[in-house]
């Protein structure tokens, strides 16, 4: 993959344009979208679009190791230079705003930020400050994740999260944090899908560190959540006026027939999808079925530490994508059944809105504290081109429109759900399969850094200007 920055073009190739196209994105007239305080955004990531990872006293991440060791990455590609961000920011953020999105999600970058010894890296953290300030100037919304993957490597060399000492090493980070940038930030979200750094990366090895034994998920998950829960009131104490929450993927499981072993691995896929992080969060306990599911891999766990992980919270991020169907292994467990004629997307997931709407209004029912809710994350990848200056992403304005549909049928039955959040603002490193997944609503050209609007991000910016419009 040519990820070449020398030659550069900053700003985006289409304006928001006022298209003679019929609108296939603006909701309904009585959709809640339309209510002014129901915040519209886009988010990122610190690794996916920063680049200069060695730059600034910036140290190395467990996805800097991870990308650079041969087969792990599609393609061989790894986040060095990534969208440039680090170096674009202020047209990034112009951008941004004129689109007219109203809320910005980004992450930071923990090995940036500060030093093996704990110290804070100045230059690192003025990077943050003057963004968030920016942000501030134009009237943007700042959700700030701390930790969306790219644990310091030192921390790893010491265990990572299988090591209960990198939670105390969290809330000593997210202790630095709340104090330089007080007053910044609107919200602050713990940690992006503990799911993610806990199964992919300890449980199958799909992500960074890449290793593979459940009993380490199990661990590695229970240190995330006390990390968690011992910043919360760290990001209280420091930041007293913003919001405080943590970001989950949730995701769908359907059964692939009636029966019963059908229909109880349908509920095991949710148990270790959702439940495995929404109950101790909630209900300040794990839910015993995942240790059917996986025999033996109860974690280690403390005096105290699942009352330091049910702290309160004022919101609770919740990234969605697709549904599983699944039908049982014949043992203890389940087996994915993908299903045939159905919709996906680049990345071979199933579009399945109502997906969303089931699983938001299923919570409300099973967790009776549960917070307010911001859609922190969805979205669609797609092959998506440039054509005489523009590209038609056609799946994903659909795609976008049917999950602003689930939400709003989520609304309307009851759920407190505050914003949403498009994954992402720009097509940037997705992981474990490189650049060629793209998920922007803005293209980015790797090997010119150049951005195109795409027509999903005209709709929406057009939606916004009009919602603003109104009296
Ligand atoms: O790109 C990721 C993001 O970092 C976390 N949530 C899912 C996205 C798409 O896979």
């Amino acid at each position: 993959m040519a990820n070449d920055a020398s030659a550069v073009s900053d700003a985006p190739s289409s304006a928001v344009s006022n298209s003679p196209l019929a609108d296939p994105f603006t909701p309904p007239a009585d959709s809640s979208l339309w209510r002014k305080n129901f915040l519209l955004g886009a988010a990122t990531a610190s690794y996916q679009i920063e680049g200069a990872v060695d730059e600034d006293g910036r140290l190395p991440s467990i996805w800097d190791t991870f990308s650079a060791t041969p087969g792990k990455v599609l393609a061989g590609d790894t986040g060095a230079v990534a969208c440039d961000h680090y170096h674009r920011w202020e047209a990034d953020i112009d951008m941004l705003a004129s689109l007219g999105l109203e809320g910005y999600r980004l992450s930071i970058a923990w090995p940036r930020v500060m030093d093996a010894a704990g110290r804070p890296n100045r230059k690192g953290l003025d990077f943050y400050k003057r963004l968030l300030n920016r942000l501030k100037e134009k009237g943007i919304t700042s959700f700030v994740t701390l930790y969306h993957w790219d644990l310091p490597q030192h921390l790893e060399d010491r265990g990572g999260w299988l090591n209960r000492d990198t939670a105390y090493r969290f809330a000593d980070y997210a202790d630095l944090m709340s104090r330089e940038l007080a007053g910044t930030v609107d919200a602050w979200a713990t940690l992006n899908e503990p799911w993610c750094s806990a199964y992919l990366g300890y449980g199958n090895g799909h992500h960074a560190p890449g290793l593979a034994n459940d009993r380490f998920a199990t661990q590695a998950m229970h240190h995330l959540l006390l990390a968690h829960g011992l910043a919360i009131p760290v990001l209280r104490g420091n930041d007293p006026a913003s919001q405080k929450g943590i970001v989950a993927n949730i995701g769908r499981g359907t059964a692939n027939s009636d029966s019963a072993a059908d229909q109880r691995a349908a509920h095991l896929f949710e148990v270790q999808h959702n439940a495995w992080i929404l109950d101790p969060l909630l209900k300040g306990e794990y839910p015993q079925d995942l240790f059917e599911l996986w025999p033996g891999t109860e974690p280690l766990v403390l005096d105290g530490d699942m009352q330091t992980i049910a702290a309160p919270l004022d919101f609770l991020g919740i990234n969605y994508y697709f549904r599983t169907n699944v039908a049982s292994d014949g043992a203890h467990g389940f087996r994915d059944v993908p299903l045939e004629g159905v919709e996906r997307t680049q990345m071979g997931w199933e579009v399945f809105p109502d997906g969303l709407r089931d699983l938001l209004t299923g919570f409300k029912k099973t967790y009776n504290n549960l917070p307010p809710i911001y859609i922190t994350e969805n979205g669609m990848a797609s092959d998506d081109k440039v054509i005489d200056g523009h590209v038609d992403d056609t799946q994903r304005i659909s795609f976008l429109k049917r999950h602003l549909a689930a939400v709003d049928q989520a609304i309307k039955a009851g759920v407190d759900v505050r914003g949403y959040f498009l994954w992402s603002l720009m097509d940037n490193f997705e992981w474990a399969f490189g650049y060629e997944r793209r998920f922007g609503v803005v293209h980015v050209d790797y090997s010119t850094q150049k951005r195109t609007v795409k027509r999903s991000a005209e709709l929406v910016a057009k939606f916004l200007k009009e919602r603003k419009a109104r009296v």
